[in-house]
């Protein structure tokens, strides 16, 4: 008999202000995949493990540690080109990837900065696979202020993820591979949405070839 061709997985992207749960729903929802047997494996960026990742790490956490912006910016973005094999790998094996950020994040945080060029910011990221669903987490700045403090790490302040929020709301415009999810509400019922709109992209692109980005 012939074998039937193994159905992809899907690459379903978070993305979000900081605060606003993207983390929290990642490791839920690849639980949750598991329990129903659907293949699924959990992936971050920036990849800090890795020999760019650990040059991003020290960026973010050492606020005096001065790189020039468009040098980082595609560093962040190389940090994503040498997770691509894997992850090529992992979807062709039939295996959801459920990614906390991915080029949205890169994107919004460098063009939130002064003489950082939106459209300059976007090229790195054009060829790398695109995601299926980025299901963009949305809470209003009262809601994310009730939320645990913010870390110590470079970004995490007020000025700086208002501009990023207003990048975000232009890619949410551009991109129809986006879905805005209401998250002022309980991480369970923010997880029911999220697990659902996850299913249902896994149903509809299990038959077809991967995209990449082109911005
Ligand atoms: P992100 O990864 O987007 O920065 P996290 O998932 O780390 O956000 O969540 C930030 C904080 O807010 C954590 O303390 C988390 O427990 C809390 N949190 C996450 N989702 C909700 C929610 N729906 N309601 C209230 N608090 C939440
Ligand atoms: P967390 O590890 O808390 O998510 O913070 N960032 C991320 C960029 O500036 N460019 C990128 O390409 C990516 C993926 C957002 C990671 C911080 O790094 C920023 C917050
Ligand atoms: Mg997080």
């Amino acid at each position: 008999a012939i074998m039937g061709r193994i159905k992809r997985g899907a690459l379903i992207v978070f993305e979000g202000v900081d605060r606003s749960g993207k983390s929290t729903q990642c490791k839920k929802l690849v639980e949750s995949l598991k329990k129903q047997n659907v293949k699924a494996h959990f992936m971050a960026f920036p990849d800090r493990t890795t020999s760019t990742g650990k040059l991003i790490d020290e960026y973010l956490r050492n606020k005096d540690c001065k790189v020039n912006d468009h040098a980082m910016h595609l560093l962040f973005s190389a940090n994503r080109w040498e997770n691509v094999d894997k992850m090529k790998a992992f979807l062709n094996d039939g295996i959801t990837l459920i990614v906390d950020r991915y080029s949205y994040s890169g994107i919004a945080y460098s063009a939130a900065k002064k003489n950082m060029e939106i459209d300059w910011c976007k090229q790195p990221e054009n060829g790398l696979p695109k995601p299926d669903k980025v299901l963009f987490l949305m809470v209003n700045q009262e809601e994310i202020m009730l939320r645990p403090d913010f870390g110590n790490e470079r970004y995490e302040n007020r000025e700086i993820q208002k501009k990023v929020f207003e990048v975000y709301q232009q890619l949410f415009k551009e991109n129809d591979n986006f879905e805005s999810i209401d998250s002022a509400r309980s991480i369970e019922d923010v997880q029911v949405e999220v697990l659902k709109k996850t299913l249902e992209t896994i149903k509809s692109v299990e038959n077809l070839p991967l995209s990449t980005l082109d911005f």
